[in-house]
């Protein structure tokens, strides 16, 4: 190792890290295992709940945000109604729609539309927050949910019927939720970021001056999980919701998105990435799905400039995406796959699962108990689960009732509900 090297990672390791000092791509050690959670990466070993709390897990925050999602800057979180609370469902739920807007930020920035779908019942509720390409109104029937002409929704939802009113209720299964007792949270990709392969439009423009190297700057997924911060800094205050049982969501690109807000967000309880596949639960190493360079180079805007030096190059990543969703510890991560949906890499998934699970035992949180797969969403059950489970079952790359009945029940044992 050169010298500068050394005396980087040194630096490091004193600091927590101070990504100008963090070494380039090339001067990183080839690694074909999977990086250890218990190493740091100047070698020191990590063995106590501690050491994993204050020098291993902020090393690791700073790492995926260096070398793969970008770092985001620091925001303060402003809300007015978008519009009165309004009835939904017979009676049996209200709506409330909520714009978040960014401190300090121009009056023409762009701001998240939140919208909040509360069981009529006495609360507090936990709450499942979802991020989605199409508008909040799309979601279910609910006639109070606005349908905002001026959102970016992409073609291919324009054309699918998927933007229209109630057009992804089978996706959400927004009436299912709440008669779970849960409450329902949702906002649109584009409100942050329009899923394009473009940095001048979204949230980034406002933000010309961040004190971090170019290629180490926020991408698209690192915004839309600022976004998932956003929405959270609001669900935190608002008293039908149950603080403490915030779930994440989001399908297949909006998993990887819901598996790093939890992972850097540590009020959020419960992450479900569902379907997230590389970038996501999915360790990129030796990939015989999607690999590192494919997802570079067809979506170039989804992480940061360095992450591009791993293409072919995945040895020398000082992580995998099992240390991210280690990040999530000990709190709650169901991760959902479709058995039919190869490319998003099931087995993959679940090797990261196993190799994040010590962490669990290390902080003294069930992670898995019993097996680390099921494929029955009535083997969700409290005690038989620990806070990581793989639920797999037999579809393709989509979102049913069925993942909602596992998820739920998941969400429940962990809640002890
Ligand atoms: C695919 C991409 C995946 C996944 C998916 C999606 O084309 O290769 O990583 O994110 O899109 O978001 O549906």
């Amino acid at each position: 190792m050169s010298p500068i090297v050394l005396a980087a990672l040194l630096t490091l390791s004193c600091t927590g890290a101070s990504v100008n000092e963090l070494p380039p791509v090339a001067d990183l050690p080839e690694q074909e295992a999977l990086p250890d959670p218990f190493t740091m990466m100047d070698g020191t070993p990590v063995t106590t709940a501690e050491d994993w709390r204050e020098k291993r897990r902020p090393e690791l925050v700073q790492l995926f945000q260096h070398y793969m999602y970008g770092f985001a800057p620091e925001a303060e979180s402003e809300f007015r109604e978008d519009a009165p609370e309004a009835e939904a469902f017979d009676g049996t739920a209200r709506v409330k729609q909520i714009e978040i807007r960014i401190k300090g930020l121009p009056e023409d920035a762009p701001r998240i539309h939140l919208a909040v779908i509360v069981p009529n019942t006495p609360g507090p509720h936990p709450v499942m927050l979802g991020i989605k390409r199409v508008g909040n109104h799309a979601t279910c029937g609910a006639e109070a949910l606005l349908q905002r002409e001026d959102a970016y929704i992409p073609e291919a939802s324009r054309k699918d019927g998927a933007s229209e009113r109630g057009g992804r209720s089978d996706f959400w299964c927004v009436e299912y939720i709440l008669s779970r007792g849960y409450a329902f949270a949702t906002f649109l990709e584009s409100d942050v970021d329009p899923d394009e392969n473009d940095f001048t439009n979204g949230i980034h423009p406002w933000y010309p001056d961040l004190p971090y190297p170019k290629d180490a700057q926020w991408a698209t997924i690192r915004a839309w999980a600022w976004g998932f911060r956003r929405c959270v800094d609001y669900l935190v205050t608002d008293p039908d919701i149950d603080a403490g049982k915030i779930g994440v969501i989001g399908h297949s690109r909006r998993g990887k998105t819901a598996l790093l807000a939890a992972a850097l967000d540590e009020r959020i309880a419960l992450a479900v990435p569902h379907q997230s596949g590389t970038g996501g639960c999915a360790i990129s190493r030796a990939s015989e799905q999607e690999t590192v360079e494919r997802i570079n180079r067809v979506f170039p805007h989804w992480f940061n400039g360095n992450f591009k030096q791993f293409n072919d190059n995945e040895a020398r990543l000082p992580f995998d995406q099992h240390l991210l969703i280690a990040l999530v510890a000990p709190r709650a991560l169901l991760d959902t796959e479709g058995k039919q949906d190869a490319w998003a890499n099931n087995p993959a998934s679940l090797r990261a699962l196993g190799a994040a699970d010590p962490v669990w035992k290390l902080l003294g949180a069930p992670g898995i108990e019993g097996p680390a797969r099921v494929e029955d969403v009535n083997d969700i059950q409290p005690g038989k689960v620990g806070n990581l489970l793989q639920l797999r079952l037999d579809t393709k790359h989509d979102l049913t009732r069925d993942y909602w009945v596992g998820i739920l029940n998941f969400a429940d044992a962990v809640y002890g509900r």
